[in-house]
């Protein structure tokens, strides 16, 4: 059927072109059909070159690269959480704990004070080894143990210090215990401290802090004890190890002196 319309419209314009080449007017044959048929006409020249036109879409995705060096080491990063709250450490670490519930009412949540109990315990501990070593090791030949004491107190608040750790001021009754004591002086860089001698009841009447008389062993410096402005009735040891009365009310760092016994 439509190879049949496709001949008979190229019959038509056959017939059409061939009254157009025999000289007739067009307006008649457009009289005598009663349908206009439109055909192409020659192919005209080539026109003139167009403006450029506009860009084109954006390409494909190209394939992944290959893969580069490594780069530079990072920053360091922020500080982590705080960890979990440890266990609680000696006897009188958790009683503290519990007085302070007790007296309080705050819960055991007190992650600070754990931490330093915890810390303290570390002390006590190293402390007790070394303590253990002194009373079996190095001062195995000396009955006392001395203990310089770094906090300037006058003489009554510095035998308080020591009496309060079950020892006394320090009472040197020989030539081995005075240069002990003269040793930690100068290990310390210091040039006095208070030893536990001294006239306070009776003037000139000088004992040990411990009431005991004074025996033949001294080491009053040249000079000493004078008493100076009336008011001298304590004793401190300088760096030589010499002996000298002060004022009681003057502060300065002290000698303890313990018992190894009751240590
Ligand atoms: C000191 O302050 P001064 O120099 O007069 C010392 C005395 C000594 C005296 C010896 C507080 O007295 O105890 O006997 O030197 N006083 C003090 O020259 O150190
Ligand atoms: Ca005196
Ligand atoms: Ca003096």
């Amino acid at each position: 059927m439509k190879r049949d319309l496709v001949f008979l419209v190229t019959l038509i314009s056959l017939a059409f072109l061939s009254l157009l080449k025999s000289g007739y007017p067009q307006h008649i044959a457009e009289e005598s059909c009663s349908v206009q048929i439109l055909v192409p006409g020659l192919k005209g020249e080539a026109g003139e070159k167009g403006e450029k036109g506009a860009p084109g879409r954006p390409g494909r995705v190209g394939p992944p690269g290959e893969k580069g060096e490594m780069g530079d080491k990072g920053q360091k990063g922020s500080m982590g959480r705080h960890g979990k709250i440890g266990p609680i450490g000696s006897k009188d670490g958790f009683l503290i704990l519990v007085h302070l519930y007790y007296f309080t009412g705050i819960p055991c949540e007190c992650s600070q004070l754990r931490k330093a109990i915890g810390e303290m315990d570390i002390q006590v501990a190293q402390l007790t080894t070394e303590l253990k070593f002194i009373k079996n090791g190095s001062n195995l030949v000396y009955r006392n143990i001395y203990l310089l004491v770094k906090e300037e107190k006058r003489y009554k608040e510095a035998q308080l210090y020591c009496h309060g750790r079950g020892g006394t001021l320090s009472m040197p009754k020989d030539e081995t215990a005075n240069n002990l004591i003269a040793s930690y002086i100068n290990q310390a860089g210091l040039t006095r401290v208070f030893i536990g001698i001294n006239d306070l009841e009776k003037e000139g009447n000088f004992v040990y802090s411990d009431r005991s008389p004074m025996q033949t062993f001294n080491k009053w410096r040249s000079g000493e004890p004078n008493n100076a402005y009336d008011e001298e009735d304590c004793v401190e040891m300088v760096a030589s190890g010499g002996w000298n009365d002060v004022a009681c009310h003057i502060t300065m760092y002290f000698v303890c002196e313990f018992d190894k016994e009751n240590v």
